[in-house]
């Protein structure tokens, strides 16, 4: 069977299913719902709910091909040594990350807010990596995870374009995937920086890697 074609910018991506992931990045109630820390930076949380609904065709799609789904989370053990102080001495003081808020401490692991989405939820199977970082390859075992299953190509969700997702895009490029952006899967605070992040994974002849979009990935996948 001919391999399935990705229609993306700024090139057509043939693409193995069986070698491609689906990354879903930092889809948490941290970042989505009001009280968690993309509030405490004083962003309006609500500009994200646009690619929740995209993301969830693209998991359900992605499942249905029987291909790797990946969920990341951003955040830090209890004891926070894992976090590095000069992440943690920025924004309002009562309010920094391993504070109490209203979805309990904020960006700590197994607090409320540091969940998933119910939305876009994992399922049995489906590995869910904790990253301390921006990027999903910084102290995870995510490189691993990929070649044992013979990744080469990833096709990244979530929020923020121009944060985690930029940054996990920059760093699996860096190693050698195909790293694609799923645009309407993938939201920012800053409506500009989803559109200037986008454009500058694609510029330059893809200098990043690619950009597509949910219905595209439906499409090849037939
Ligand atoms: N603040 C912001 O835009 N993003 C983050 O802090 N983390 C992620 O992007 N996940």
């Amino acid at each position: 069977m001919p391999m399935p074609v990705l229609a993306a910018e700024p090139t057509p991506l043939p693409f193995d299913p069986a070698r491609t992931a689906l990354v879903i990045i930092d889809m948490q109630r941290d970042f989505l719902e009001p009280g968690g820390f993309g509030e405490t930076l004083g962003n309006d949380v609500s500009l994200l709910q646009a690619a929740v609904e995209p993301c969830r065709n693209a998991l359900e799609a992605a499942r249905a091909a029987g291909m790797l789904v990946i969920h990341t989370r951003e955040g830090h053990r209890p004891d926070m040594a894992d976090a590095p102080p000069a992440k943690v001495e920025r924004g309002e003081p009562t309010a920094r990350i391993g504070c109490a808020g209203p979805m309990g401490r904020i960006l700590i692991r197994g607090e409320p807010g540091h969940d998933i989405i119910a939305a876009l939820y994992p399922t049995e199977g489906e590995p869910v990596l904790d990253k301390p970082g921006k990027g999903a390859f910084y102290q995870t075992d995510l490189e691993l995870m990929l070649k044992n299953r013979g990744i080469d190509t990833l096709l990244v969700c979530g929020v923020t374009t121009e944060v985690c997702v930029h940054t996990t895009i920059r760093e699996g490029n860096d190693r050698g995937y195909r790293c694609v952006a799923l645009s309407d899967c993938c939201a920012s605070y800053f409506p500009e920086f989803h559109r200037v992040g986008l454009d500058m994974i694609k510029a330059q002849g893809g200098i990043f890697g690619w950009v597509s979009d949910s219905a595209a990935f439906l499409a090849a996948l037939g």
